[in-house]
């Protein structure tokens, strides 16, 4: 285990840049938000002024309504499309004027991070102190959600592009496609030079991609025509379930530092109309699990994925939705050939195993779902978990994802998309301490 954290240390240090880290070298040359909160968990364990410097630079990248980007383009390289030229955040009045980003989000990890940070710290008065410095600037941010992304005031906020889910191709987004009919756009691909195409998104998925941006640059990024004509607007459960997750921690460290009780008694508010909301309409009966939300076309989308289980991370289920919800992930996500947890059910036709979001394992889901299952109670399923992120990180190395079928890394190298990938690192860091 000594080894393997050595060699995760490595993997950080190799991928950071001064201020900030990259997800990986090559394939994601900036730097991605929610990787940035997740990578300053590892740092944490055993370099601190990091953990902290990586959280100042992407808040550092806020724009004036509150908004962080998901990737802020901190150098000129061109070995990542679209890149900055495409995506032309200066179009937004609002916009950062230091650094060029794209003009979506992605999961608002922020807050449970600085919890994160505040309990591993080994000088709480220091940590409390740069919390002190930061926390308004995620409060901020929390405002920007529940004031433009909450059309219908019910605590839910949407996504308008699958990017900013973190879940880039799931299967969940064919139905979506479906709908659309964008243009065949001409463009060099830069991430099948770096990995294997079959790992990867398909030509036609990226016209999606790319259609809606150029349908949020035509109206510069503003607010409200994105939600009246993104043909894309969705309510995420792992997207809604890291809100609500950093809501908590943004009231208990308030509560810690002291003297703010107004924002203090707003958080509570969002809080308790997001929680409920999410169990009303976020949960599918039939299925037993939470499922997203398609507000464009209002209707739900029916699929268990690992996106299903996040809420048990911010304790959104009662105890006895957990259990039933736990269940169908051993029935159809635990069987014994398999490791856990699958990013997309493999009982379903679109579930494939080597495919990035439509079914391989992922460690920043895997760490999220241990979390949860530790808070309810589900000990051993929880010791399972863990115990299979390390084992196929052992087996193959710091990779981006990993087959989800165990029969596959007895026979060859099954982890797959970038290496040397910076949370898997940082998290097999914090799972192991
Ligand atoms: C892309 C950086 C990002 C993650 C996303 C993941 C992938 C990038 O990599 O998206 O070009 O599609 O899906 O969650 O933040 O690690």
């Amino acid at each position: 285990m000594e080894l393997l954290q050595k060699k995760a240390i490595e993997v950080l240090n190799k991928n950071w840049k001064g201020n900030f880290s990259i997800p990986c070298a090559n394939l994601y040359p900036f730097q991605w938000f929610w990787d940035s909160g997740l990578i300053a968990i590892g740092f944490a364990h055993f370099d601190m002024p990091k953990a902290e410097k990586e959280i100042e630079t992407l808040l550092d990248a806020q724009w004036e309504n509150g908004f962080i980007p998901h990737i802020i383009f901190h150098t000129e390289t061109d070995t990542y499309f679209p890149g900055a030229d495409f995506h032309l955040s200066n179009l937004h009045p609002q916009a950062s004027k230091k650094y060029k980003s794209t003009g979506m989000t992605q999961p608002p990890v922020t807050g449970f991070v600085l919890e994160e940070l505040y309990k591993i710290s080994e000088d709480k008065k220091a940590t409390l102190e740069f919390i002190k410095r930061n926390i308004d600037q995620v409060y901020f941010n929390h405002e920007y959600f529940y004031h433009q992304r909450d059309p219908k005031n019910e605590g839910l906020v949407y996504i308008y592009h699958n990017w900013e889910s973190g879940t880039d191709n799931s299967p969940i987004w064919d139905d979506i496609w479906s709908t659309m009919n964008p243009p065949e756009y001409t463009f060099e691909r830069r991430d099948t030079t770096h990995v294997d195409p079959s790992e990867r998104p398909s030509k036609r998925e990226y016209d999606h991609y790319l259609h809606i941006i150029e349908i949020a640059k035509k109206y510069h990024y503003n607010d409200e025509k994105i939600m009246e004509l993104s043909p894309f607007l969705v309510q995420d459960p792992l997207f809604n379930a890291m809100l609500i997750k950093s809501n908590e921690s943004l009231i208990k460290l308030y509560k810690l530092i002291g003297g703010h009780d107004a924002k203090i008694k707003q958080l509570q508010l969002w809080q308790n109309k997001s929680i409920r909301s999410f169990n009303d309409k976020l949960f599918d009966e039939r299925l037993g699990v939470y499922v997203h939300y398609d507000l464009r076309n209002e209707k739900s989308l029916n699929y268990i994925s690992s996106s299903s289980f996040s809420p048990l991370f911010a304790g959104i289920p009662d105890k006895k939705r957990a259990e039933s919800m736990i269940k169908i992930m051993m029935d159809k996500f635990g069987r014994e050939d398999q490791y856990l947890c699958a990013s997309f059910d493999p009982s379903s036709e679109r579930f494939n195993p080597k495919k990035y979001w439509r079914g391989p394992v992922w460690i920043n889901l895997n760490w999220m779902l241990y979390r949860g299952l530790v808070q309810y109670g589900y000990k051993d399923i929880a010791e399972r978990v863990k115990k299979d992120s390390i084992e196929i990180i052992e087996k193959n190395g710091f990779y981006e994802y990993f087959d989800s079928r165990k029969k596959v890394h007895a026979e060859e190298n099954a982890g797959y998309g970038g290496h040397d990938f910076s949370w898997s690192a940082a998290l097999l860091i914090d799972f192991i301490n």
